[in-house]
């Protein structure tokens, strides 16, 4: 709790479901850019902790801090990171129950920061002996290693994730980490073959480039220049001030053996690295005839080297497919084809390499028993103006978990409620149900309208797709394309857009691409052709049981959609916490609080929504225990000790206080109060109590 009145005007209010005008998005952008500019860059909203991303070092993480917030009722401190997983953590003893921790924002907002804070938390606070001390180490590396294979720099952020994962971590009864598991999803491939002007690849292949061993290099074929390299140099930016991928390969290296990678695991792996590059620089001409051969043999040797695949089987292969007919027949492939055919491999390659990586991390820390474990989930979050497949995907995603989340906070306020014996009153929400059917309703859905658009190739293209949502959603309240629009929003859509309006406000979708990476085809001979593969990795990732091309593989889209139903099921039966990172500035400085930009965000991560979901009713509710003892000095009868029980102790001082009825009920265990001001008058008399006390205090012993 603030100090005093003109401490509460400079550094705002901690806790925003304690503001007055609690409904005005102004107020709560004034709460939150009065305390960034103090360096508060926490606030909570009940236990939803917000954080704003200060782009500067704040002196707030280390080990007495950590000492600070251990044990601490979470309320009594200043909000932190560190006050939010001591609680969960507590409450997951206390209550042997199982918890998620859900981390949004938009790229650079400081998620992936957030979990790293939550996880160095654990590792100081957690009970160690050496078994323990042995996974913590573990969950600890792993993270520079899934970095290393899953981060790039983009224009937002220098080490950006590029898959969504979330993190489960398992304890015994004592509260010792005893394993943990990740999941991770949607990677995004693209970005090996291709990159934006000012992006970067993977930062694994610069940190191979660059820091790799002149040994290491050399069997692998590699020159120390990424230069080189055609898959590392579309961004043009190939060497980053804030990057030193010569000391980060030195940390994923030494990172890789705790986590029980062996000699020949790493071997492996690094050659299909290696592979990748080699695979990229591969160039082809047109013969005779019109079809691709391979131009450079040199480049080829290296990929089939350290593929272990005959140089013949991957020509064949990179240059032709077969096709399904009665007999089975092979055509070669033209140009266009062939370097679609590469940069298909190049990324099948890569994404399933990266999924076996997080494979072999689990494995590492693999529990033989735990009795109750906790979520961090770390949700992937783009937010572009104009937008295309994979963040129609994530955008889904956010749909779906903000639905949960309205339901998980409405059901535990109603709960508590009910528990403490007040009556439920409704509270007015925006149901985003309209937007999840529109986009996954049998047969009518986008999602479906997509699947069915990629049954039908050699006749569908991304136009068919958009004129057949034209045709079957063209009425939606949800839905826009430049040709359904009026006069006005005509003008901000192109021919192939279409607009979603979603629960975070709208999303314009560029319709190009949805079909070909909603197929995801990896033509068929170039599967076959991974399977002679002598690299186990390889081996391991392309199996020979595969299911036969000719049954369809399930889309991306629709992967994707399964497993977000598994998971929001897992997330429903856990009790939700949740962390919302805001971005101040595009510029990634310090002290820079642009205003339209964090209005945006408040908006799209649903915090107004969430402060009236919060606010409901009443703002404010404690435990009996706790606040008679913070205000039992204002009440002649309950200083310097009560005698009673604690509820009956609250009601004498809300009694002398003058309390009107309307303001405040008394439930089971706590008392509830509808409107800040009435706590706070009561704050601040406490105060003024503290100072006279210690005033009097002071005067009695100044003669000694
Ligand atoms: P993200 O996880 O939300 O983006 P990060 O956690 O990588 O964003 O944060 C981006 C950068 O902001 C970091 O590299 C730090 O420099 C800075 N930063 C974030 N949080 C803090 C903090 N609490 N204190 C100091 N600096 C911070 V992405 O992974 O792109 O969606 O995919």
């Amino acid at each position: 709790m603030e100090a005093s009145l003109t401490a509460r005007d400079r550094v705002g209010i901690q806790d925003f479901v304690l503001l007055d005008a609690y409904t005005s998005e102004s107020a709560f952008l004034d709460n939150l850019r009065k305390r960034f500019h103090e360096n508060l860059i926490y606030t909570y909203i009940g236990t939803l902790l917000v954080s704003v991303n200060p782009y500067k070092d704040l002196d707030i993480y280390s080990k007495k801090q950590m000492d600070t917030y251990m044990g601490v009722n979470f309320f009594e401190l200043p909000p932190h990171i560190y006050a939010l997983a001591d609680n969960v953590f507590r409450t997951m003893l206390s209550e042997f129950n199982n918890h998620f921790i859900l981390i949004s924002g938009e790229s650079g907002a400081g998620k992936t920061e957030a979990s790293k804070k939550i996880l160095q938390f654990y590792a100081v606070s957690c009970p160690s002996t050496k078994l323990l001390n042995n996974v913590r180490d573990r969950l600890l590396l792993s993270n520079p290693v899934l970095e290393a294979f899953g981060n790039a720099k983009t224009l937002k952020n220098d080490n950006s994730s590029r898959f969504g994962k979330y993190m489960d971590i398992q304890f015994d009864h004592r509260g010792g980490a005893v394993g943990g598991h990740i999941l991770s999803y949607l990677l995004e491939k693209s970005r090996v073959v291709h990159q934006n002007h000012g992006e970067r690849n993977f930062h694994i292949f610069y940190q191979l480039v660059e820091g790799g061993e002149e040994d290491l290099l050399r069997w692998l074929g590699l020159e120390r220049n990424c230069k080189n390299y055609r898959y590392l140099v579309q961004g043009d930016c190939a060497k980053v001030s804030s990057i030193n991928d010569k000391s980060d390969w030195k940390t994923v290296r030494k990172a890789m053996s705790v986590i029980d990678f062996g000699e020949s695991d790493t071997e492996h792996l690094f050659a299909i690295i290696a592979s990748v590059l080699h695979l990229g620089n591969l160039k082809f001409d047109a013969d005779a005839r019109g079809y691709a051969t391979i131009k450079n043999n040199q480049e080829m040797h290296w990929v089939s080297k350290l593929l272990g695949i005959p140089n013949q089987v991957l020509q064949q292969g990179l240059t032709h497919r077969k096709i399904e007919a009665k007999t089975e027949e092979v055509i070669p492939f033209s140009v266009e084809h062939a370097v679609y055919a590469r940069d298909a491999l190049a990324k099948a390659i890569y994404g399933r390499t990266f999924n076996w990586l997080v494979n072999k991390i689990n494995e590492s820390l693999k529990t033989v028993t735990f009795f109750t474990h906790f979520t961090i989930l770390i949700l992937l979050f783009f937010y572009e103006r104009k937008t295309h497949f994979e963040q129609f995907c994530i955008n889904y995603c956010n749909e779906k978990l903000q639905q949960l989340f309205i339901q998980l906070t409405l059901k535990s306020e109603q709960e508590e409620y009910e528990l403490e014996g007040i009556e439920w009153e409704p509270v007015p929400f925006f149901n985003n149900k309209i937007i999840c059917d529109l986009v996954e309703e049998k047969f009518r859905g986008i999602i479906s309208l997509l699947d069915e658009e990629c049954l039908r190739p050699g006749e569908a293209t991304d136009l068919t797709f958009l004129e057949k949502m034209e045709e079957k959603i063209g009425g939606h309240p949800h839905f826009v394309t430049h040709k359904l629009a009026d006069k006005n929003t005509r003008k901000t859509l192109e021919r192939g857009d279409f607009r979603l309006l979603h629960y975070a406000g709208e999303v314009t979708y560029c319709v190009v691409g949805f079909l070909d990476k909603n197929n995801d085809l990896l033509y068929r001979s170039g599967k076959e052709v991974m399977q002679h593969s002598k690299n186990v990795i390889i081996k391991h990732c392309f199996p020979s049981s595969e299911p036969d091309s000719k049954k369809r593989p399930e889309t991306v889209v629709t992967q994707f959609k399964n497993s977000l139903v598994g998971l929001t099921e897992i997330l429903m039966s856990k009790e939700p916490w949740y962390v919302r990172c805001i971005k101040p500035n595009e510029s990634k400085q310090p002290a820079k609080f642009d205003d339209v930009l964090v209005r945006h965000q408040v908006k799209y991560l649903g915090l107004m929504e969430h402060l009236r979901v919060r606010r409901a009713g009443f703002a404010y509710r404690r435990k009996y225990e706790i606040f008679l003892q913070r205000y039992k000095a204002l009440c002649p009868d309950t200083w310097p000790n009560w005698k009673g029980t604690p509820a009956e102790g609250v009601r004498c001082l809300i009694k002398h206080l003058g309390y009107k009825t309307n303001e405040y009920k008394l439930g089971r265990t706590k008392i509830f109060i509808r409107h800040p001001r009435t706590l706070f008058a009561t704050e601040d008399a406490f105060q003024v109590c503290k100072h006279q006390l210690a005033t009097r205090i002071q005067a009695k012993y100044k003669g000694y």
